[in-house]
């Protein structure tokens, strides 16, 4: 008899701790790789997937700590934007997507896109990443047995040393460089072309009021005329 209950105990026991251990099915996560020009805003997606339909999850993302500006992150799925925000009350580079687990909506899929909105500040290859500490299926069960992670690459190259059409060169192209160019041409003083490639708008190697007139009709927005 006694035998028995052990027995039986012996197989709760047994079932308590595998059940639990068999229920767990984990999810995935991959960093696409991405790249962008200095001064261009790249976006990194990162595809979460979850093996039950409809999940929540909990997770920070990483950036190094120079070379690329975390701006923003975003989710797919509409239904649960109002529930995610970017804590950047954590300190480092590193983010949270929610301090807490986001809080479940939906059951329309089991992937997710987050997308990571960074700008490029300097030439070099970056690894970014996240860290999933929490996936939870539509009943709150998890559904990773451990901390899920992926890393990608983002590769910054050098962006072009000025805008074309920046005559004054303050970064931007705009009427004011219209008005900046016709006064070059007409020889006002004050009024230098330093950098002859932006002011050369139309690309026929020099700068004169082709360029002048091409500029004023890409500002006005005419087909053809791109900067
Ligand atoms: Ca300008
Ligand atoms: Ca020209």
């Amino acid at each position: 008899m006694k035998k028995r209950v052990f027995c039986f105990l012996l197989a709760v026991m047994l079932i308590v701790c595998v059940m639990p251990m068999a229920a767990l099915a984990d999810g995935e996560a991959s960093v696409t790789n991405a790249s962008g020009k200095k001064g261009e805003t790249i976006k990194v997606p990162i595809t979460v997937t979850s093996p039950s339909y409809g999940f929540a999850f909990k997770a920070s993302v990483s950036v190094p700590d120079s070379g690329l500006t975390l701006n923003d992150i975003t989710i797919s799925s509409a239904t649960m934007a109002d529930d995610v925000n970017v804590d950047d009350d954590v300190t480092g580079a590193f983010y949270t997507i929610n301090g807490k687990n986001i809080t479940f909506v939906t059951d329309t899929g089991s992937s997710y896109v987050v997308t990571l909105n960074l700008t490029a500040d300097a030439v070099g290859e970056y690894n970014v990443g996240i860290d999933i500490s929490e996936m939870l299926d539509f009943e709150e069960k998890a559904v990773i047995s451990a901390p899920l992670s992926a890393s990608g690459t983002v590769t910054v190259e050098e962006g072009p040393a000025y805008l074309l059409g920046d005559v004054n060169g303050d970064g931007s192209v705009n009427r004011a460089d219209r008005n900046y160019l016709i006064k070059a041409l007409a020889g006002w003083d004050g009024y230098p072309i330093t950098n002859k490639d932006a002011a050369d708008v139309n690309k026929d190697g020099t700068v004169n009021r082709a360029d002048r007139n091409y500029l004023i009709k890409a500002l006005a927005g005419w087909a053809g005329y791109t900067l």
